[in-house]
Order: structure tokens, then C-alpha cells, then sequence
């Protein structure tokens, strides 16, 4: 009997040690970051520049829209200084260094490179603050990320229509061959385009982003097809012209919510698989996927809406054979930004016509998800698990690098809301990097600092520090997060005091 009481105390013992003893109260395994796994941090140039016009920078449709209109945003606030980046890079420098960040991912300001957008006028200011914050990054063992476009359009291209005129992918590509030009020699890591599906939306609605045009369920896209085609001929013209010599990596970021089905019915599962296919398959299936083009239930129902809605032609644009294999295959990594979810279920919402209405679902979200101080902002770390498994099951498991993820809240420094919701959302990646076989290759928090949130302007923030924007000088702060995230790229694997049960 005590023999007996022995074995089960050391059986109990050895399981525990194990992880495995069912009376012992366990946590869920925890993972480490791959070797070599690099964390960033993100920005971008209208949300953190300033210098709107200092030294020859032209103006784009952020500037207008923030001048022109600014009751479209919230307290009037404009990127007119914003963190004042443009003066004040190096010390930004230093932030990712404290951080022990592996890179930098960054937007280019189109209009400060080319006034005019067009490549006839390049202006030597512009690529010299561009220069110096690449070798300062380099010079500090930070690699740079560049996107391209980061939604601050040369307003003189919007004046010809914007994204909705075909001409554009021509001018965009234009552009790409100055910067491979000038920074491709130090710059590896290239993304397009950050989320055409949130700045052609700029072509949806009067009241959002810019341009602020009220064309949806036309304007948008027209504008994503454009956006699409600029994206597979800058892709094209690395291959052709930069590739061999500059060895680097193009790609595109996309944003996407999960959609987790309201009931197990077929209808609300096929209502939030239309949600993926809508808003991330309509960039990611020409793209990503084996066969090409828009995905078939988008290019169906978006026909099938328009001719009920008397239009004789469908209302997004088509790709011939030939632009389809042009376009197939454009992208060395799957660019993911992630943040939240959402239930969705079958049904009808929405302005006739547009996105929404043509992918006949109903979004909500669940009253009990934590919030942030954003309203379409609710922390639901499994999502992000769940997206990863889709895009791997959907794609063949293409290398999906995380290019934002992040929590906004007022800008307190002792940001607990924000440290819950890296240490859980990085839990949810590792089990999908170590359970799932999701080939997740790299990971950038959104932000690195406060910044000019769009149309919520500075009400809203998602900084790893913290900008004092009543102080001209504009000073960062260390938050408490910076310190979790430092200790996490450090350790690369999560402090044992997050753990969840
Ligand atoms: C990203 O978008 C952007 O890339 C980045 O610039 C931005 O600062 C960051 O996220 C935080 O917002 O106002 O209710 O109509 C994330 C995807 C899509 C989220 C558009 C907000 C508008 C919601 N965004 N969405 S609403």
C-alpha cells in the first residue's frame, strides 16, 4: 500500500515534470521563436513624417484631405508635424535599437520623392532623408522594410482620377524603379503595397479614407484592379531588371479579420468564407493562388448583383488569360496584417451597391471581447490562429510574414491592455508556427510610436512608446510594453508570468 503511494507520488511527479499530469494545474505549451526569427517594429511616412511641405515634398491626398476637410477627421488633427520622423529618425533609430528589433518596416513618402508623382522631377531632399535613415538603420544592425505605398498618394495622380485610372499601375511602376534604383543596393525586404483593401475603400465613402470619394461597389473596384495589376509589374520589373544583382524579396501586405461563423449551419460557414474570399482572396487569389484570377465566388456574385442591378457588365473588372498569368505567382512572401475578428452569418447589409452588399454576409462582434480604444478593435488572439491555418490551407503555405499587428489605447504608459494582447496574440502564433505548421517567417508590431491614426487622428494610439504631442519637440517614452516586447525579443519566447492557463 505505501509502495503503492510511492510509485503514484513519483508517477505523479515525473508527469508533472512532463507537463502532462491532468491534476496538477498546467499552462498551455509554451514555444520559442525559431532562431533567426526576426521581430520588427512598423510605420508609416503620412503617420509619422511631418515635413508635409519642407524641401520640396509635394502634396498628397492625405495632405489635402486633412486641409481641405478637416472635419473627416476626429478633433481636425493632421499629419502636418505628426512625430516629426522627418527630423527625427535617428532617435527613432534608437527606439527599435533599446527594443532589440531584427528590422525596421517603414513607408516611403511618394510625393517627397516625386513632387509631382511622375519620374520626370525626382527630388534629391527626398532621397537623401530616405538615404540617411537607411544607413542609419544599417549602421546600427537594423534591416530596413520598405513599403512603397502606404495610402499618401501624389495628390497630381489622384487630379487624374487616382486607383481608378489603369494608368496608374504604369506611373507606380515608375516609381518602384527609382526607389530599387536608389535604396535597392541596401534595401532587401520590399512590400508594394500596405492593404489596398482599406485605401481603395478610399473610393467607397465621402466620410473615410482619402481620397473620400463615394463610388462603392465601383470605385473600389476599379481601384483594386489597377492596384493589382501596378502590383505584378513592379514584382516583374525586380525580376527583370534588379533581382539578380540586388537579391532582395517583394511582396504585399494584406489585412484581414477572422470571420468565425455565428452558428455551424453551411450557410453562416460558406457566409464567412465569402468574407475571406471578398476581402482578402480578391488581392490574394490573383496573387497566391495556383490557379489565379479573382476568386470564382466573387467574380459570380459581383455579376450576378450587377446585372439585377440593371448594370449590362459586371462591375469589377476582368482579367484576360494573359493578365492572369502575368499576375499569378508576383510575391516572395504573403505580407499579413491581423487584428481582429468578427461572427459573421448569412444575410444582407450594406450600401447597393457595394463590397459588403455583394458578399451577402452580417458581421458583428461579441460584447464580451475585450476592447481597445478603437471600436473595430476587439482582442481575439484565436482569430489570429485561425487565419493563419486558413491562408496556409487556401495558399499551399506560402512564408506569411506578419507585417502589423498591434492594440490601441489612450497612450497610458503602463499599457496592460496592450502587453495582454501581444503576450497572447504571439501565444496563438507559436501554436500555429509549432502545432500548425504555419510557415510564419517574421513578425512587426504596429507601432513602434504613436502616430497620426487616420481618420481618428491622434485619439487613438498604438505605440510601443509613447509621443508627447503638446511638446513641439515631441519627445518618446518608453511603455511598459516596450520593455515586454525587448524581453521578448531577448528570450524569444514569452516571460512565464503571461503565460495563460
Ligand atoms: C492598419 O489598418 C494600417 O495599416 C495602419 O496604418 C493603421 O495605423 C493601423 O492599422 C491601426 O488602425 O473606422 O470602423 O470604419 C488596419 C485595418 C481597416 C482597421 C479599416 C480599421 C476601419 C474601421 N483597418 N478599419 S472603421
Amino acid at each position: 500500500m505505501k509502495a503503492n503511494i510511492q510509485v503514484l507520488l513519483l508517477v505523479t511527479l515525473l508527469a508533472g515534470v512532463w507537463g502532462k499530469n491532468p491534476f496538477l494545474k498546467h499552462k498551455t505549451p509554451q514555444y520559442k521563436f525559431p532562431a533567426g526569427f526576426p521581430f520588427g517594429a512598423a510605420t508609416a511616412s503620412y503617420q509619422v513624417e511631418g515635413g508635409w511641405k519642407e524641401d520640396g515634398k509635394g502634396v498628397n491626398i492625405w495632405d489635402t484631405l486633412t486641409h481641405d476637410r478637416p472635419y473627416l477627421v476626429e478633433n481636425q488633427d493632421n499629419g502636418d508635424v505628426a512625430c516629426d520622423s522627418y527630423h527625427k529618425y535617428k532617435e527613432d533609430v534608437q527606439l527599435l535599437k533599446d527594443l532589440g528589433a531584427d528590422f525596421y518596416r517603414f513607408s516611403i513618402s511618394w510625393a517627397r520623392v516625386l513632387p509631382e508623382g511622375h519620374d520626370n522631377i525626382v527630388n534629391q531632399a527626398g532621397i537623401d532623408y530616405y538615404n540617411n535613415l537607411i544607413n542609419e538603420l544599417l549602421a546600427n544592425g537594423i534591416e530596413p522594410m520598405v513599403t512603397m505605398y502606404h495610402w499618401d498618394l501624389p495628390q497630381a495622380l489622384q487630379d487624374l482620377g487616382g486607383w481608378p485610372n489603369m494608368q496608374l499601375a504604369k506611373y507606380f511602376e515608375a516609381y518602384a524603379r527609382i526607389l530599387f534604383t536608389h535604396f535597392g543596393d541596401r534595401v532587401k525586404l520590399w512590400i508594394t503595397f500596405n492593404e489596398p483593401l482599406t485605401f481603395v475603400s478610399g473610393y467607397a465613402s465621402e466620410k473615410g479614407f482619402a481620397p473620400a470619394i463615394n463610388t462603392p461597389g465601383i470605385g473600389d473596384y476599379l481601384a483594386a484592379h489597377t492596384v493589382i495589376h501596378a502590383h505584378a509589374r513592379v514584382y516583374h520589373l525586380y525580376d527583370q531588371v534588379f533581382r539578380s544583382r540586388q537579391r532582395g524579396k517583394v511582396g504585399i501586405a494584406l489585412n484581414i479579420n477572422w470571420c468565425e461563423p455565428l452558428t455551424n449551419s453551411t450557410e453562416d460557414i460558406a457566409a464567412c468564407e465569402r468574407y475571406q474570399q471578398f476581402n482578402l482572396g480578391i488581392y490574394a487569389h490573383p496573387i497566391f493562388s495556383t490557379e489565379g484570377d479573382y476568386p470564382a465566388v466573387v467574380k459570380e456574385r459581383i455579376s450576378r448583383n450587377s446585372a439585377a442591378q440593371g448594370y449590362t457588365t459586371s462591375r469589377l473588372p476582368t482579367f484576360s488569360p494573359e493578365e492572369v498569368e502575368y499576375i499569378r505567382g508576383t510575391s516572395d512572401f504573403f505580407g499579413l496584417n491581423f487584428y481582429t475578428a468578427y461572427y459573421g452569418k448569412e444575410g444582407e447589409e450594406g450600401n447597393i451597391p457595394s463590397l459588403g452588399r455583394d458578399s451577402g454576409l452580417i458581421t458583428r462582434q461579441d460584447s464580451n471581447w475585450i476592447s481597445s480604444a478603437s471600436t473595430w478593435l476587439k482582442v481575439v488572439p484565436w482569430g489570429f490562429r485561425k487565419e493563419f491555418n486558413w491562408i496556409k490551407n487556401e495558399y499551399n503555405n506560402p512564408q506569411v510574414f506578419v507585417t502589423e499587428n498591434g492594440f490601441s489605447d489612450l497612450g497610458e504608459l503602463n499599457d496592460t491592455g496592450r502587453v495582454y494582447f501581444y503576450t497572447t496574440y504571439l501565444t496563438e502564433m507559436l501554436k500555429a508556427i509549432h502545432e500548425d505548421g504555419c510557415n510564419v517567417i517574421g513578425y512587426a508590431a504596429w507601432s513602434l510610436m504613436d502616430n497620426f491614426e487616420w481618420n481618428r487622428g491622434y485619439a487613438e494610439k498604438f505605440g510601443l512608446y509613447h509621443v508627447d504631442f503638446n511638446d513641439p519637440t515631441r519627445p518618446r517614452t518608453p511603455k511598459e510594453s516596450a520593455k515586454v516586447i525587448a524581453e521578448i525579443i531577448k528570450t524569444r519566447k514569452i516571460p512565464e508570468r503571461f503565460w495563460q492557463d
